[in-house]
């Protein structure tokens, strides 16, 4: 169990990681006991495995996951997370970075629409992951909380925010195409388990990839 390959599930607070989480894996119930906020300023790795599964899970929070009154704390954090990457790169075949749709909007605005100098918080993560050459898929999670008129309004700000850092954003099929000159993103709910089974089948195909 020790060397299968980890998925890497990313993303802020409360975007819904842990709800993905346990749509792939066989038992939820058992992960349930497992899952839990991290106490303290120390990041707390904890892959999830079961044997009849053939990768691991690892769940971690993304850049800048607390509101500004703990900024040391984010920046402490942020510092382990990069650690992390760096020395484990190689276990990953695969990351899911999990953006909040319900957030979209003001996260860019915080960052992009008001301020050009600094880079929105989850493009900088996503250029790190594209770095250490960790193959990326963009969940934009909580799909179902958004109206159609806001869908494309999100959708749009989305896209070509990120072309403006560099990042061509393309939203997938399915069919996941991983040539590193697109990032592809899904819209999805946890909730509704909307697209639930292209989601599977991308990290499996990744994972053969990989094996
Ligand atoms: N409406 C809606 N709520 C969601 C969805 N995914 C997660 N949530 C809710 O968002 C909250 C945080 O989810 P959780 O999985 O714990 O997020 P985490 O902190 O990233 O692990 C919970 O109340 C979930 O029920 C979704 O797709 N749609
Ligand atoms: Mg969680």
């Amino acid at each position: 169990m020790k060397n299968k390959p980890s998925l890497l599930i990313i993303g802020n607070s409360n975007v819904g990681k842990s709800s993905i989480t346990r749509l792939l894996v066989p038992n939820p119930k058992k992960f349930k006991g497992k899952a839990g906020k991290q106490p303290g300023s120390t990041l707390m790795i904890k892959s999830i495995g079961f044997p009849q599964m053939p990768y691991k899970i690892v769940d971690l929070p993304g850049f800048g996951y607390m509101n500004s009154s703990s900024r040391r704390r984010e920046e402490h954090i942020k510092k382990q997370l990069v650690i992390h990457i760096e020395k484990h790169h190689d276990n990953y075949f695969f990351s899911l970075v999990v953006l909040n749709a319900l957030r979209i909007e003001d996260e860019l605005k915080k960052y992009y629409l008001e301020n050009d100098t600094t880079i929105p918080l989850s493009f900088e993560l996503i250029k790190f992951l594209r770095e250490f050459e960790i193959p990326i898929l963009v969940i934009l999670n909580k799909i179902d909380k958004i109206s159609v008129f806001d869908k494309k309004k999100i959708n749009s700000l989305l896209i070509n925010s990120a072309k403006d850092y560099g990042l061509n954003l393309v939203q997938t099929s399915g069919e996941y195409v991983s040539d590193y000159k697109e990032i592809p993103y899904l819209e999805f709910s946890a909730i509704k388990k909307t697209n639930i089974e292209k989601l599977k089948r991308i990290i499996n195909i990744s994972l053969q990839k990989e094996g």
